[in-house]
């Protein structure tokens, strides 16, 4: 590839999806005078009476919690899909189409304190979240073809509470995203007799321009074909199906990065950096390992920040009716988050 044409407009292919999105170096000096405002400040209680996921406060669907002190999950009191959701039948035909779905909702929330966020937790408390994330993968994966794990973090993404919290959603279906990911890695497995997000990793790992952060058994990078401004993608070293295969050593090390990567995003423009963040492994529900062979396990992140604390992206004209597209290439990005600490500010003294 002649890397003197990405400074010109170009549109990349995503490999893991089998997308395109346009990219357009020369615009990132474009004048600006949208949205300025200033962001709020983010200083909360350690407890508050008022939170629906504090220890010991009564939920908004009338359930209380308990005086939780490790991470804590119940049954979202607002579920999108229930257990015995798929009686209906429906008449359809090639333009009229619906099917049933059954699944179950969970909230997870990350620490008792109300006043953190993943990047401001201590390692050992990632680590115990990382734990949870697995086991719920395993006991909902019994039963479930797909089970989600992500967490919207800050209003912009649409998170209602600033209590860590992420969610966990396991349905009998495949969903899209998973499915063109299944597709991708399926078709490049019989070409190439390799795993595609393995091969990729080697290459960037052979490039670097992408690598944000890297430890012995994870790295986050840029991935070549991002879409949101700070986009990353995490990964295991070694070919990890599954969030529940991780060895002990392997979710230390995901601790670790998670918290240097957070911590990045924290630090860029100094706020409580907002994302959707999320855990793609194999496909469960009784599928074989022999049969996904062609999955890596991975995390995405996707921020929606440009410009500072208040100045996001918009996904709207072109993206709606045409590709994504971006102006900061990937290799910009990384280079921005690289360039700063992996020490959170409020820990600066
Ligand atoms: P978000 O902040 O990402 O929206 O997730 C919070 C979830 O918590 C949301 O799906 C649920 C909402 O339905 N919830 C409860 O189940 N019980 C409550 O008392 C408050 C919020
Ligand atoms: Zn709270």
């Amino acid at each position: 590839m002649n890397t003197q044409n990405l400074n010109q407009p170009h549109r990349r292919y995503n490999a893991l999806t089998g997308d395109w999105i346009l990219v357009s170096p020369h615009r990132t000096q474009r004048p600006w005078q949208g949205q300025q405002e200033k962001s709020a400040g983010d200083e909360r209680p350690e407890y508050d009476p008022g939170c629906y996921l504090c220890p010991g406060n009564t939920r908004a669907g009338g359930a209380s919690n308990p005086d939780y002190t490790a991470p804590f999950v119940f049954t979202n009191d607002y579920a999108a899909v229930l257990p015995d959701g798929s009686a209906l039948g429906f008449e359809g035909n090639d333009l009229f189409r619906a099917e049933g779905v059954k699944g179950t909702c969970r909230v997870i929330c990350f620490s008792p304190k109300h006043n953190l966020t993943l990047p401001e937790m201590p390692v050992d408390s990632i680590r115990a979240v990382i734990d949870v994330w697995a086991e719920e993968t395993t006991e909902l994966g019994k039963t479930h073809r797909w089970v989600q794990v992500f967490e919207n973090k800050g209003s912009v993404m649409g998170c209602s509470n600033p209590h860590p919290h992420g969610q966990i959603w396991a349905t009998d279906s495949l969903p899209n995203e998973p499915a063109k990911e299944e597709a991708a890695q399926k078709a490049y497995h019989d070409a190439h007799g390799s795993v595609l997000l393995l091969d990729y990793l080697a290459m960037e790992l052979e490039r670097k321009e992408r690598i944000v952060e890297q430890n012995e058994h994870w790295v986050a990078l840029v991935p070549f074909w991002a879409v949101w401004p700070f986009e990353t993608l995490l990964l295991p070293r070694r070919h990890v199906l599954r969030l529940p295969d991780l060895t002990n050593d392997e979710r230390n090390a995901q601790a670790d990065i998670l918290k240097r990567l957070l911590t990045r995003y924290d630090n860029l423009f100094e706020c409580s950096f907002p994302y959707s963040m999320g855990w793609h492994g194999a496909p469960t529900g009784g599928t074989a390992d022999a049969d996904a062979q062609h999955w890596q396990l991975h995390a995405h992140a996707f921020p929606p920040l440009l410009r500072s604390a208040t100045v996001k992206k918009f996904m709207v004209g072109y993206e709606m009716l045409a590709e994504a597209q971006r102006d900061l290439t990937a290799e910009q990005a990384a280079e921005r988050l690289r360039g700063v600490s992996d020490i959170h500010y409020k820990e600066r003294g």
